[in-house]
């Protein structure tokens, strides 16, 4: 695209102060000026949907100013920059996290409260962008907010959903899917870039070639072309003035379709492939830890890969670096599979346009990838049938051939007559109907692959990669995550921030192991108490929060026992049921049995298409309906499931949780960001040996930790020995109690049918080994709420876990892939008072 700089000799511009102050009074000025001249409304007649608008102008003003100076300093020194690709990006809202990593939440706040407007109303207008399913795309967007704090160089790429992840409503106790309209009032925090949109092949066939230098070549000429609009997002980093960018591609229909349809009279037809192109980044894929195999999927996945690295050739161009120096410009992250085809779309581009030979081309592609996995279930790992991968994208399959050819050869010098192993490795699964393996092609395609979390990485390399880590050991890496503490402790919990910076100053928001200062105050009793306060006013926040939204009464003095996740059976929310039932039955057993009172609380979808998952949602639902009203409990438990579960939302969780609920099957879950996320507000965990729960639990001490069930270890050899789980239903009698009731009908107005398959599963199958948990669940269960009761010793439990979780900010995770995967330096940004007429 050409561009058109101004001449020398024009005036040179001030940066308006009016766009730029972060004093009080000119951000009023501000303020009622956009609302002004972008809402266009007078202050008599504005909504609060148009005073937030107002207020996201405003501060997107002040971004500006950083993330120019940003974009023109990279590109002036080349820099080094990590492109994050991943299929979803689950961001939350904006403008919170924007006012804290400016430094002017108080400030704002402080303006609009002489305005006579309540910050905390104008956040709740704002429509978070939920393009992601849950932990992978949350990962993403922690860590474009710890890039940008550590003034790393980045760009974020993935694709504008025009639906995200559905709306969740409960009806009947039953889960009810809403689209997604997050749109509808505009995005104020997006820009569209329609200049350096790109174009995307699909479909048709492939021609081999002699160029006039006398080289094979192939052409690709495809049976449709998509046109791919960049919609940029600023992305700041922490008291920092750099600001990175998520460039999110949007599907459009080329104009030629509709013009040689139109011409031939076929106006609808031309109208219809418009909306055909454009169903491409219509919506996100409601599935978490699980592929569905659709064609669409895959369209997506090579869309916006497509996209992303031709933007990066453009702006290789832009910076006049050699193509040769791809690799060394751009270190591009594979988040999960979802944008493996771009291994082969990276070769296809330097052969097929810019004429490179494959060795060449090849060693570039290996030093550019890294490819993060995050998940051993086997129901999440994608593979394409060879039929459909070859009629969309005829080159790429030729490519994963020629690159399984090459890696045969290597497999078979490395590991002669070893047919078997050829086969598992082998790019191309060919055990019944073929398929293309995409964790292969990622780890074939990258130079270092990484888990989430140290038991993750270490079952990889012993189960799923066990033959790429004999293959290649030097590639594997463990990169713990983290969460970012700006938005999940900064933003989220004001009050527990006031108090932790009135202590030990605020150095801890970016530098999260200085919270580790807080120990010395576990046996001040006056600050304990401050601690314990603070959490009482948060749950009752969240009380009344819930009294107005479901009209029950949860008592701030219970115990809040929460479990918010994506619904799984692997994650066993129906674990935590039982626990319930059995609670339950212990008080119609014992009205009068002292019991430590709690409140359950639920939140998180079920993919629509997982019928097992929401009938554990309906289940969770009957019983809240019995347990809530029967006066024998004497509200002492209250089970509540919380609907819509999202990030905003899930702002207002983590900070009033006492126990966080961290039960997965060992061994299924990589790592979990919730468990981090709980545990830095100060909820103590009950959980078993999974995923990052064997690191918290080193941090915070096993004396201030619920452990409880099997290890990953012991899973697999019950697994291994016949696991029977009718020995655990016959032997236990509370468990059979349990279940009984449930199959009884008890919970579902006599109805034996309704909870059958699940009680049948549990009973025939439990591939999760609920049964064999269940008697260490309780009885770790029956722990907790023994040590709720002194007060003390729990306050002095949860101020150590605050204290010890400075290792899970995603600040320490990105430092991680800087030193041992991508190897960027950070780049300072200095903030230009003027802009130049001309330079
Ligand atoms: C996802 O959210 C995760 C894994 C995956 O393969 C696909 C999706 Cl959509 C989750 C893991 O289940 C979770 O343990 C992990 O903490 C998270 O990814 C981030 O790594």
């Amino acid at each position: 695209m050409q561009t058109a700089p101004i001449p020398p000799e024009c005036p040179t511009v001030r940066v308006e102060d009016d766009r730029t102050g972060l004093d009080i009074e000119t951000l009023k000025r501000a303020f009622l000026d956009n609302l002004f001249y972008i809402q266009g409304k007078f202050p008599e007649i504005a909504t609060q949907n148009d005073y937030y608008m107002a207020l996201a102008y405003t501060v997107r003003d002040r971004l500006f100013r950083r993330w120019l100076n940003t974009a023109e300093t990279y590109s002036k020194q080349g820099a080094r920059t990590v492109c994050y690709l991943s299929a979803e990006f689950l961001m939350g809202p904006h403008l919170g996290n924007n006012l804290i990593n400016l430094g002017i939440f108080d400030t704002v706040k402080q303006a609009m409260t002489e305005l006579g407007l309540d910050l905390d109303e104008l956040f709740e207008k704002e429509e978070e962008p939920g393009l992601g399913n849950g932990g992978l795309g949350r990962l993403a967007a922690c860590y474009l907010d710890s890039l940008a704090s550590l003034e790393t160089p980045s760009i974020g790429y993935g694709i504008r959903y025009e639906f995200g992840i559905f709306d969740q409503d409960i009806k009947d106790g039953w889960q009810v899917e809403v689209t997604d309209k997050w749109l509808r009032f505009g995005n104020p925090w997006e820009v569209a870039r329609p200049e350096w949109e790109v174009e995307v092949k699909f479909g048709g066939h492939t021609q081999a070639f002699t160029d006039e230098h006398g080289n094979y070549r192939v052409l690709w000429v495809p049976d449709k072309v998509v046109r791919g609009v960049p919609y940029d997002t600023p992305i700041s980093g922490y008291k920092v003035n750099s600001c990175n960018t998520l460039r999110l591609w949007a599907a459009e229909a080329t104009d030629s379709f509709d013009f040689d349809a139109f011409n031939a009279g076929d106006y609808s037809g031309a109208v219809f492939k418009k909306m055909e192109s454009e169903t491409i980044s219509k919506v996100l894929y409601p599935n978490d830890n699980m592929t569905q195999g659709k064609i669409l999927r895959l369209e997506q996945q090579f869309f916006f890969v497509s996209c992303s690295l031709q933007d990066m050739f453009r702006i290789l161009k832009r910076q006049n670096i050699a193509i040769e120096r791809f690799h060394e410009k751009f270190t591009i992250q594979l988040n999960d599979t979802h944008p493996t085809i771009a291994v082969a779309e990276l070769m296809r581009l330097l052969m097929d346009e810019y004429g490179m030979e494959w060795d060449k081309a090849w060693s570039i592609v290996t030093s550019t990838f890294a490819y993060t996995n995050h998940t051993l279930l086997p129901e999440a790992l994608e593979r394409w049938p060879i039929s459909l991968f070859g009629s969309m994208l005829p080159r790429h399959l030729e490519i994963i051939y020629e690159i399984n050819r090459h890696f045969l050869d290597d497999i078979r010098i490395k590991f002669p007559d070893d047919l078997d192993r050829l086969s598992r490795m082998s790019l191309i699964d060919e055990s019944g109907e073929r398929y293309v393996r995409m964790a292969h092609l990622a780890c074939v395609g990258s130079h270092a692959i990484n888990g989430v979390a140290a038991l993750h990485t270490k079952l990889l390399k012993q189960d799923v990669l066990h033959d790429f880590a004999e293959m290649y050991p030097e590639k594997f890496v463990n990169v713990t995550n983290g969460v970012t503490p700006r938005r999940f402790v900064a933003l989220s919990n004001p009050r527990l921030t006031r108090l932790i910076t009135s202590k030990i100053g605020g150095n801890w928001i970016k530098h999260l192991d200085d919270l580790r200062q807080l120990e010395k105050y576990v046996d001040d009793t006056g600050f304990c108490s401050e601690f314990r306060t603070i959490k009482h006013e948060i749950k009752q926040d969240l009380s009344n929060y819930i009294k107005g939204l479901y009209d029950i009464n949860v008592d701030p003095n219970s115990l809040f026992d929460i479990q918010s996740k994506r619904i799984h059976e692997y994650k066993r929310q129906h674990l935590n049921a039982l626990h319930i039932v059995t609670l339950y039955n212990r008080i119609k057993a014992n009205p009068d049995i002292d019991i430590t009172p709690r409140t359950f609380l639920f939140g998180g979808k079920a993919a629509p298409g997982y019928y097992m998952a929401k009938l554990i949602i309906k289940l969770i639902n009957s019983i809240a309906d019995v347990v809530n009203r029967d006066p024998d409990v004497r509200d002492r438990l209250k089970v509540l499931f919380m609907k819509d579960y999202s990030v905003k939302f899930a702002q207002r969780v983590y900070p009033a949780a006492d126990l966080s609920e961290q039960i997965s099957t060992a061994g299924k879950e990589a790592s979990g960001t919730g468990n981090m996320k709980f545990a830095m507000n100060g909820a103590l965990t009950i959980g078993t040996l999974d995923g990052a729960n064997v690191e918290i639990l080193e941090e915070v001490g096993a004396e201030n930790f619920f452990l409880f069930g099997l290890t990953a270890e012991e899973v697999s050899q019950k697994k291994a020995a016949g696991y029977n789980p009718q020995d655990f239903y016959s032997t236990d009698p509370e468990l059979k109690l349990v279940i009984d009731r449930i199959s009884s009908g008890f919970f579902s107005h006599g109805d034996t049918e309704l909870f059958k398959p699940l009680i049948d599963d549990l009973m025939y199958h439990d591939q999760y080994l609920l049964f064999a948990d269940y008697r260490s669940y309780i009885d770790c269960q029956d722990r907790v709420g023994l040590t709720y009761r002194d007060q003390d010793l729990w306050t002095r439990m949860t101020l150590l876990n605050t204290a010890r979780t400075g290792k899970f900010s995603s600040d320490r995770s990105i430092q991680d892939y800087i030193d041992n995967i991508w190897h960027t330096k950070p780049v300072s940004i200095d903030l230009k008072e003027y802009v130049q007429g001309g330079s």
